[in-house]
């Protein structure tokens, strides 16, 4: 019986070897370790034995039952490593594998553009000052020194609400009486940022929605070449030292003396085009010395205080930077346009 047990011992082992996955290795326990196994039979009929055999057989079948025990735990242990080395193997992450690219946003060009001529004007001590979109007729014009039915009101195709007298803003110029009436007495230097609408026939270079750059200084002794000379300084910085600034006398009800302010055309390189109407130049902005009438309506005594103002066209400003053929795009949403900024 001490040989059949050394059997059991042998082939149990051996078969635990091939013993590969968790339904096999609990079939070799029942064939091995279960109630009905030779060797629990063996233990289990032990009183069957004499004496003297007993203690032996009871002994070394005991060794064997240990034995196999701790050869099915340890089987189980190796088991469980091997799954989780393959889940890991298996599930690994490829970090050699190109990465998924990821689509991002930009800025729009002319918040970007915007975002440049703010940071000149910043240099040059202007501050941002916001001013609201839906205007009243009396702050878009009539403290502009425009008053009802002038024939001014022409160069102004605005669109009205149903509110009377509440319309769109057809330019940043009524943020100037807005900044006066908040800082009066006080010196300005300030840029008035943000969109304006016109009920105007669309082209190369005009849209009915389009971003403006309002320009404001009030002090004393505030005079013409510190205009002139701000605006060129300005043209520089955003253009670069090789295009070319023209001012040319204009008129606004709310400046005196008014004058324009015009870039030579990158697009035909001033040989004239759609965009700059075949003049050569496309005008960038309006400016001039604040009206009399418009610094007592923002508070200040014209008689003490002066002031130079412009109004400047940013998607215009954009177009000169980047060559840009027509203003239409800029509000068409076109990814192929936008991407490209
Ligand atoms: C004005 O709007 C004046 N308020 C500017 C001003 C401010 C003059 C302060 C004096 C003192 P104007 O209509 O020319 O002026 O417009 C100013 C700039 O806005 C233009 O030079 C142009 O760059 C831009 N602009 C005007 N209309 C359009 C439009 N339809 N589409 C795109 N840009 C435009």
């Amino acid at each position: 019986m001490i040989d059949q047990l050394t059997a059991i011992q042998q082939t149990s082992l051996a078969a635990l070897q091939s013993v590969t996955g968790k339904e096999a290795l609990e079939a070799w326990r029942v064939e091995y370790l279960g109630k009905k196994s030779p060797l629990m039979t063996i233990l289990g009929d032990l009183g069957k034995l004499s004496k003297e055999e007993r203690p032996a057989i009871g002994k070394r079948g005991n060794e064997v039952k240990v034995l196999l025990e701790k050869a099915y735990a340890d089987k189980v242990e190796a088991l469980r490593k091997a799954e989780l080395q393959h889940s890991l193997t298996a599930g690994a992450l490829d970090v050699t594998l190109p990465g998924r690219p990821i689509v991002r946003g930009r800025l729009h060009p002319a918040t970007q553009t915007l975002r440049e001529i703010y940071a000149i004007w910043a240099e040059m001590g202007f501050q941002v000052y916001r001013a609201r979109d839906v205007e009243t007729d009396e702050y878009n014009f009539e403290l502009l020194n425009i008053p009802k039915h002038h024939p001014a009101r022409d160069m102004w195709d605005t669109f009205y609400t149903t509110t009377p007298n509440v319309i769109l803003r057809t330019h940043t110029s009524p943020g100037q009486i807005h900044a006066m009436r908040e800082y009066c007495p006080q010196p300005i230097r300030v840029i008035l940022p943000g969109m304006c609408y016109r009920y105007e026939q669309i082209s190369a270079s005009k849209e009915i929605q389009f971003n403006q750059v309002e320009g404001l200084a009030v002090g004393k002794n505030v005079r013409m070449t510190d205009l002139i000379g701000t605006l060129a300084e300005f043209v520089r910085r955003i253009f670069g030292p090789e295009r070319t600034a023209r001012f040319r006398a204009s008129y606004f009800p709310f400046t005196e003396p008014s004058m324009e302010v015009d870039v030579d055309c990158i697009v035909c390189g001033g040989q004239g085009c759609a965009v700059c109407k075949y003049t050569g130049w496309l005008e960038i902005a309006g400016s001039g010395m604040v009206h009399p009438i418009v610094l007592r309506n923002g508070g200040y005594d014209p008689s003490i205080y002066s002031g130079f103002a412009f109004g400047m066209g940013p998607e215009r400003i954009a177009m000169l930077k980047h060559g840009i053929t027509d203003i239409r795009y800029f509000w068409q949403n076109d990814l192929r346009f936008l991407g490209q900024f």
